[in-house]
């Protein structure tokens, strides 16, 4: 049986029509219902591949690292390249941020022994760069740490950060905590300033290996 005859040919001139004629009456041509749908159609395109605002990336993120004496490492196990008792080395070295982030830098030391610094190194005793112009060592706000008691520091140049780190008690550990703000983007290298290292001046070995005492902090856009 045909179902699409004559009378379904009618029925779609009826509706049509119906159609025409409730277009007319709205004042609606047909020109404009297709304008409507397509700017409809190119506000939802906008909408959805509009970039995130900086407003909405921006924000606090913790970066929490720790420096592990040659003992500590034998103790966690932990194997490298470069074998056991090399240096004290800073765990989560390479890290990356968004321009705009407030960023919480937490580091924990094991390291009980200081490097003191001299010479033009004496320059690195001071905070330089986090908010407030202090970190905390152990929860005690401070702007610098006496350079004899200096057993690290904590130095991205590029970002004019500078985190003297103190020898910790012995057999303990020492907290310092500061914030700054990423200004700018780049790929910004790390290292440590104070001679923690071995051969000459005590600055080879860890003090010239990525991963050990440098590492690298990327600022993205
Ligand atoms: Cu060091």
């Amino acid at each position: 049986m045909n179902r699409s005859g004559p009378s379904g040919f009618r029925l779609a001139v009826v509706v049509l029509v119906a159609l025409v004629v409730v277009l007319a009456g709205l004042g609606v041509s047909v020109g404009v219902v297709a304008a409507v749908a397509v700017g409809v159609r190119a506000a939802a395109n906008q909408l959805t591949s509009a970039p995130p605002t900086r407003a909405a990336r921006s924000g606090t993120v913790t970066e929490a690292m720790e420096i592990l004496t040659g003992k500590v490492q034998r103790e966690r196990h932990i194997v490298t390249r470069y074998g056991q008792g090399y240096g004290p080395m800073y765990t989560n070295a390479f890290w990356s941020v968004h321009v705009g982030d407030t960023v919480v830098v937490r580091i924990t030391s094991y390291d009980d022994g200081a490097a003191p610094l001299t010479g033009a190194q004496t320059m690195f005793d001071r905070v330089e760069g986090t908010l407030g112009g202090t970190e905390t060592v152990d929860g005690r706000p401070v702007q610098a740490v006496p350079n004899d008691e200096v057993a690290h520091t904590f130095t991205v140049v590029g970002l004019g950060l500078n985190l003297p780190i103190p020898a910790a008690p012995s057999g303990g550990s020492v907290t310092v905590v500061a914030r700054f703000v990423a200004q700018r983007a780049g790929s910004f290298v790390w290292q440590c300033y104070a001679p923690c290292g071995s051969g000459p001046n005590l600055m080879g070995g860890p003090m010239a290996t990525m991963g050990w005492m440098e590492g690298k902090v990327q600022v993205l856009p």
